[in-house]
């Protein structure tokens, strides 16, 4: 707009563009209790433990449950540390990342 008519000119607004969101996936397996489930919603996903019951309730029944939804990097952040930490106590958990 070079504010010929009106005497206004109008600066093209810098978009800033809003990042991608990451929804991070809880897996369900045979073998990780289900108390240790809840555990890691609450110590990585800032869960209470109210939620994190009925995410893991959700999980075991339907075989995926949604711990959460970030950005790119702190997503795979999450999985890396849930995947790590269920290893250290042999437990098989899994969880993974989807594209919202
Ligand atoms: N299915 C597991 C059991 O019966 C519990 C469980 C729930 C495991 C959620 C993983 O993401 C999971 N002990």
């Amino acid at each position: 707009d070079d504010g010929a008519s009106t005497g206004v000119v109008v600066k093209p607004k810098a978009k800033t563009k809003k990042p991608s969101l990451y929804k991070v996936l809880m897996l369900n397996d045979d073998y990780t209790p289900m108390e240790f489930v809840v555990h890691v919603l609450e110590q990585f996903f800032s869960k209470g433990r109210e939620e994190a019951t009925q995410i893991m309730l959700q999980v075991h029944r339907r075989g995926v449950g949604v711990c959460g939804v970030f950005t790119y990097e702190v997503a795979e952040t999450k999985v890396t540390q849930v995947v790590d930490y269920a290893r250290k106590h042999q437990h098989p958990l899994q969880c993974t990342l989807e594209k919202e």
